[in-house]
């Protein structure tokens, strides 16, 4: 299969389909208490670090493949990908490296001068691509700005993710062409917007659902509040998938939250989920099972994926500024890419030219992405005036006269030399 047929594919709607029953709706199994506090540690904020629940894995995580590769039993949310064959495996396992090779590509355009930013999804591959295959193409989803993997899942072309970082438009793609907004900066805001497009499908009667991507710093945003109050008083078909990477650029989490982070869905009368966020299986699962509740009509759902952001926040960043290799060190031996194709090699679910074809299409993918992006065309100065209203402004027509004026004096300083 070619890169471009496969950018363009619609999501696939075989990779762990089966329709289960209600698995319930609390779906949070009991975490650990917050522990007791010192005086001290109070002060500090040391108590939230020892809490298991807070920061540790802890007993509450859902995971169908250990970081070693191991398949483990789940009642609750193996019926969602009872009927995954080896070749859906295959495929997940290839949308994690096309993609995670997509994102490198794009971090060295970028050290090369050829975007103006990066932010990069290492580590959260199986977040993403489990989440990203659990929607439906009538599902509609709100990323923000580091949804590469979803953006894949969602047919969009890759090389359309890079005008916005490379400067030369405001987004790069029709968000209805694959039901995939545009990236979102501000942060949490998608939040809202998703509730209100949730509450919309409700209201058309369709049996869509929506599905709004944030971080585990956008959590302390007053848009995402209202938007989980809004969610549940109108019992809007809406699933809240927050990758808490750990980090919000420089902050940790315990600087958000002192529960963990899917707690927070009981207090706003919804049930929560903590998955793990490097086991793509389990991505999968636990989001058909969110994504089905809001199709029945259950209301929202906050799925937790605990996952590890591995590089910087974008290439602006210097990570190493603010926490230690160790931390890194640790969770590079839960990799996603890596537990999945253990379990393949272990199974018999791939061979060798499975996996030599797959180097070869990474190569070929890079090598498009950077012939794409070097031949972008800039755009043409006066496309900022386009479009900010639908029939012309006369605020706007001055602006752009003054501003023809001024590029205008440029050319005259060069004729006067
Ligand atoms: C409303 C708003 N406040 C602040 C910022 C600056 N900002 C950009 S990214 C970021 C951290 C977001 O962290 P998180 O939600 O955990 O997402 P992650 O970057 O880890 O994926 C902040 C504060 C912003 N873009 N918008
Ligand atoms: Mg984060």
């Amino acid at each position: 299969m070619t890169v471009e047929s496969t950018a363009a594919r619609k999501p696939r709607s075989s990779a762990g389909t089966k329709s289960a029953a209600s698995t319930g709706t609390t779906g949070t199994k009991s975490a650990g208490a917050t522990g007791r506090k010192t005086a001290a540690s109070k002060r500090t904020g040391a108590a939230a670090k020892k809490s298991p629940g807070t920061t540790g894995a802890g007993p509450e995580l859902v995971q169908l493949l250990t970081p070693e590769g191991k398949r483990v039993k789940d009642a609750t949310y193996d019926p969602y990908v009872a009927d995954i064959t080896p070749e859906d495996l295959r495929g997940l396992y290839r949308d994690m490296v096309l993609t995670r090779r997509f994102d490198a590509e794009a971090t060295s355009l970028q050290r090369q001068g050829e975007l103006g930013l990066w932010a990069s999804l290492l580590g959260q591959e199986a977040a993403q691509i489990g989440s990203g295959r659990a929607t439906r193409e009538d599902d509609y989803v709100f990323p923000t700005y580091r949804e590469h993997g979803v953006a894949w899942c969602r047919g969009v072309d890759p090389t359309n993710l890079l005008g916005m970082f490379r400067g030369v438009n405001n987004g790069g793609w029709d968000p209805n062409s694959n039901n995939f907004h545009l990236y979102t900066i501000v942060i949490g805001s998608q939040t809202l917007h998703a509730t209100g497009y949730a509450m919309g499908v409700a209201k058309d009667g369709a049996d869509s659902a929506v599905i709004a991507y944030f971080g585990d710093g956008a959590s302390s945003q007053g848009d995402v509040a209202e938007s989980f109050t809004f969610s549940a008083v109108y019992n809007a078909p809406v699933v809240f998938f927050c990758q808490n990477n750990q980090w919000a650029i420089s902050e940790p989490t315990e600087k958000q939250t002192r529960v963990p982070l899917y707690q927070r869905a009981q207090g706003f009368g919804f049930p929560g989920v903590r998955v793990d966020g490097n086991d793509v299986l389990a991505c999968l699962a636990v989001t058909k099972w969110a994504l089905e509740r809001a199709r029945r009509g259950e209301g929202p759902t906050l799925v937790e994926a605990y996952t590890y952001r591995m590089g910087a926040h974008t290439t602006s960043d210097d990570p190493t500024k603010y926490r230690a290799d160790e931390e890194r060190e640790a969770w590079e031996a839960k990799d996603p890419i890596l537990r999945l194709r253990t379990y393949l090699e272990a199974s018999n679910h791939a061979d060798e030219a499975f996996f030599a074809e797959l180097e070869a299409e990474s190569e070929a993918l890079g090598k498009r992405v950077r012939e794409v992006v070097r031949a972008m065309p800039d755009p043409d100065h006066f496309a900022i005036f386009e479009n900010v209203y639908a029939d012309g402004h006369a605020l706007v027509d001055e602006e752009r006269a003054q501003f023809a004026a001024y590029q205008a004096s440029f050319a005259d300083a060069g004729e006067g030399k």
